[in-house]
């Protein structure tokens, strides 16, 4: 965090000044021109901070983003009073390198992403009334193999796109020159109940130009601010001399406990004065938590004395729209929402994110576990393995103080990408994991050196033997292991199993659940969901599996669900391109039921919430010939015993609750259904659910058929809510009501990981899970709609397409940009709307092009009884239908 300037009493007239400076930048990306030398040409944006080039490029259909360099600049108006002091620039971070130039000269370059940087800049500077300094940055997020990270499954950022400072401080002051960190650095060395000891160093730098005899005074605080202790230290300093102290507090009774229930916060400040002098020069605040932690193998983590579970989120730093140049307040309300999901815990992953998220779990009592984004692989360089220092060294000297870090890590999955020809087995990739332990090793002997006070942890993905092999599971203190049995492979026994052969073989190593989730598009819904089909029951049924499992064992010290909230990863084919969906809120922070289910069992005021909350608009098939509801499970989630649900005022019945879920059939009713749920004194729940039963007998008079929408080669319902439309599973063709004639679901071929449809990108269309789905030689689609007008249209994408060219454990750089038509999907067909041929020939010549949506609609009226019929007719290969809306409109 940012040193904090102190408003005193007295006046201050030399105190440190501390100015955020975002507002009107210019900015424009490369064109080959050298703007730090020639900025005054026209073509340059205006835009503030924090800011990223990237918002727009990594939500289009073109493959890739633009990752080069982009030109930044702002003028700066310096008082001439301000020719005394010393000025820096600080940067909370610059995504991914930067080079930062003031008045044309070069004040330092900064490599990496996510760490912040601070440079001196008052040589450059002009202080004459009136004179114009400019600041101009060069950022670049292009591909560097000396700089972590390589490849992951995020998107890489580029841009200015955290706060930026202008730092006025007095020529004495606390280290400014230290790694960007605050100049102090608080520690507490021995905490129990009875009593509290705390050790504050730093150093003081004289850059005036004389000796300065200087008094160091260093106050704790309580969170009233009344003082509890201070110590003073005297130090003379020669000019342009630097000199550290020490100070410790000990014997401080009775301190008041930082925990999640109870995250008190004391402050230390430190003033630095002339000896004679009543008026401080310089002064630092850092908060201070007084709390003590141990892992144990086999008893977990134990805060302040006492067994504790961790429990929490993973969470990536982006915002729809924002990419990751987020407000402060977005990554606070992040907090604010793991905090009220009832987690204390929260892996910052896979990078260091804004000071903001560290302050905010101080704030809020939510333990952290920081990392550096080494991540699938390294780059066996010199050049490599120092930026992974220096990163490492920011990360722990910027959040040092940070009573909410219990652990410093530095590796994720590392050996998930071995270097092209290398294996475990052969001699260039044993060499190759030899370089990777070795860089581990340094890195954790640096971190423990920096900070003997916190864990280290190596997160790795479930590949046990490997990382024995390579002996990264010895080096750290912790392993985090990033677990997803059901999820990308196996059934979910595999997660204990996992965890039980940990335990086993490693007895002596603390473990962490680093990570598990599976996807889940909030606008997909199934009543059998299967492994890898998106929906929110899936990833229901998958935490409450994991979570009870996580429960059962003491020796799980903590988990962290991947990820709180949906992120972009520009490379992934999914439901929704570009989105990785593992998430307990959706991109715009929205709970899905799994949040809900955590809170039922993380909130210890008595809860109540009906689940698939945002799943307000549904339909479905009324049960019988006559009836006219439809049944359809709704879960509750709660943390007292028993929950009782109602529908329009009357109870569906008490049941009770199953680790945390209460399940009920509901018969919804066409229209509006009003459920209410209550549990002992928790507030009761309302939801309102807007169904759209439609008739089994589609000629039926007392449910007058409106509209049908489709999904062939389906079993989920799809909520469009922009449209009100509900797309329903695919069904057999029954006489008198609807469904297909022939064929099977597409199933993409070889990989046997999806149970149905395909999961690449579908170009052209927002309504990528639609079309991802396909009935695969049906000869005909009828509905024996009555007599009227109705409106037929057609959706097709054809999905066999060349396979992408890496397969991976999950799907990193694919890429469309070679979507070619294997000899597979040669098919011809024509298409007949009762009778008559409406598109003759349809095939990949035509407008069947490999992963592109194309829809037709076409006008008809029926006036007898023959309904819609809807014919295939196959020339070649196999026809194929993905979706069919057919609407009544007269
Ligand atoms: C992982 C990675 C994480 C991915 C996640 C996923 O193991 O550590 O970066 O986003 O899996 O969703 O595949
Ligand atoms: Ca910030």
């Amino acid at each position: 965090m940012l040193a904090c300037a102190l408003l005193l009493a007295q006046p201050a007239a030399a105190q440190r000044v501390v100015q955020s400076i975002n507002s009107n930048w210019l900015f424009r990306k490369a064109d080959g021109t050298d703007f730090a030398k020639t900025p005054a040409v026209a073509g340059w944006e205006k835009i503030s901070l924090p800011h990223t080039w990237n918002t727009a490029d990594v939500m289009d259909d073109e493959p890739g983003y633009y990752r080069g360099v982009g030109w930044y600049r702002k003028q700066l108006h310096i008082p001439a009073e301000w020719q005394n002091r010393r000025l820096y620039l600080h940067f909370e971070g610059a995504g991914q390198a930067a080079e930062v130039y003031v008045n044309g000269q070069l004040a330092g370059r900064h490599a990496g992403g996510y760490t912040a940087f601070r440079f001196p800049i008052s040589q450059w500077l002009k202080f004459e009334k009136g004179a114009v300094n400019e600041v101009i940055v060069k950022v670049d997020n292009s591909h560097n193999p000396d700089l972590p990270p390589l490849s992951a499954d995020f998107t890489f950022y580029g841009g200015l796109y955290r706060d930026v400072y202008l730092v006025a401080a007095n020529p004495v002051h606390f280290d400014l020159n230290d790694h960007a960190a605050s100049g102090l650095f608080v520690t507490t060395p021995n905490v129990s109940a009875e009593a509290a000891e705390v050790a504050v160093s730093g150093t003081v730098t004289n850059n005036a130009p004389t000796r300065q005899r200087l008094t160091v005074l260093t106050e704790l605080t309580d969170r009233e601010g009344r003082p509890v202790a201070q110590q003073r230290s005297s130090l003379t300093l020669a000019a342009g001399e630097k000199r550290a102290f020490k100070q410790n507090f000990t014997g401080l009774k009775q301190p008041h406990l930082w925990s999640p229930d109870d995250p008190y916060l004391y402050h230390v400040t430190s003033t630095v004065r002339a000896a004679s002098q009543a008026d401080a020069l310089d002064a630092v605040s850092s908060p201070l938590g007084l709390r003590w932690f141990r892992f144990d193998a086999a008893a977990g983590f134990y805060l302040n004395g006492k067994p504790f579970k961790l429990i929490g989120t993973n969470r990536h730093q982006d915002f729809p729209g924002l990419g990751n140049a987020l407000p402060d307040a977005l990554a606070e309300r992040d907090l604010q929402l793991l905090k009220q999901m009832g987690g204390n815990f929260l892996r910052v992953s896979h990078y260091p994110q804004d000071p903001a998220v560290l302050a905010a779990c101080d704030r809020l009592g939510i333990l952290a576990s920081v990392e550096i984004p080494v991540v699938n692989a390294i780059t066996d360089s010199p050049a490599f393995f120092e930026n992974c220092r220096t990163m490492q060294t920011e990360m722990i000297r910027q959040g040092h103080n940070h009573p909410s870090v219990i652990i410093w890590a530095y590796m994720n999955e590392v050996l998930l990408r071995l270097p092209a020809g290398l294996t475990k087995d052969n001699e260039a990739g044993k060499a190759y994991l030899g370089r990777v332990a070795a860089l581990a090793q340094e890195l954790e002997a640096l971190t423990r050196r920096e900070d003997p006070d916190r864990y280290t942890m190596l997160v790795n993905h479930g590949a046990f033997e490997l990382y024995q092999q390579a002996g990264l599971t010895k080096i750290p203190m912790l392993v985090g292991w990033n677990l997803y049995a059901g999820w990308y492979s196996g059934g979910f026994q595999g997660f204990p199993d996992f965890l039980d052969r940990h335990r086993r073989e490693l007895p002596d190593k603390p473990l962490l659940v680093t990570e598990y989730g599976a996807d889940s598009d909030a606008r997909l819904h199934s009543f059998k969901p299967l492994r890898f089909d998106k929906t929110t029951e899936y990833a229901n049924l998958y935490h409450q599996f994991y979570l009870k499992e996580i429960l059962a064992r003491p020796f799980v010290a903590g988990s962290t669900v991947w990820n709180l909230a949906e992120f972009n990863s520009e490379t992934r084919q999914e439901a929704v391109p570009h989105i990785n969906n593992k998430s307990l809120l959706t991109a715009d922070r929205q709970p899905k039921d799994a949040y809900l289910f955590y809170q039922a069992h993380l909130l210890k005021t008595p809860f109540v919430r009906i689940g698939s909350r945002a799943w307000n608009l549904r339909s479905g098939l009324a049960v019988g010939l006559d009836s006219l509801v439809c049944r359809q499970p709704v879960e509750v989630y709660t943390n007292q015993p028993a929950a009782e649900l109602l529908l329009n005022g009357q109870s569906l019945g008490t049941h009770p609750a199953e680790f945390g879920v209460v399940r009920f059939t509901v018969p919804f009713g066409n229209g509006l259904n009003q459920l209410t749920a209550r549990a002992a004194t928790a507030p009761p729940d309302h939801v309102e659910v807007q169904f759209q039963l439609l008739p089994n007998n589609l000629a039926s008079d007392k449910l007058p058929f409106t509209e049908l929408n489709v999904s062939l080669g389906d079993q989920r319902t799809f909520t469009d809510a922009k449209l009100s439309q509900v797309w329903l599973p695919e069904q057999a063709y029954a006489p008198g009501g609807w469904g297909y004639v022939g064929g099977k679901p597409f199933a993409l071929p070889g990989t046997g990981r999806l149970p149905y449809g395909s999961d690449r990108n579908i170009l052209g269309t927002d309504y990528d899970a639609l079309y991802e789905t396909q009935r695969v030689g049906l000869t005909q689609f009828r509905a024996d709609v009555p007599a009227g007008d109705y409106e037929v249209t057609l959706h097709f994408a054809e999905l066999e397409a060349a396979p992408p060219t890496e397969q991976l454990v999950y799907n990193l750089a694919k890429t469309d940009a070679a979507a070619t038509v294997p000899a597979s999907a040669s098919r011809r067909f024509d298409v007949l709307l009762n009778g008559q041929t409406v598109l003759p020939g349809l095939g990949i010549d035509n407008y069947l092009t490999p992963l592109q949506a194309t829809s037709f609609k076409f006008p008809v009226s029926v006036r007898r009884e023959q309904g819609i019929v809807v014919d295939f007719k196959a020339a070649a290969g196999e026809a194929v239908l993905n979706g069919i809306q057919i609407k009544r409109v007269e």
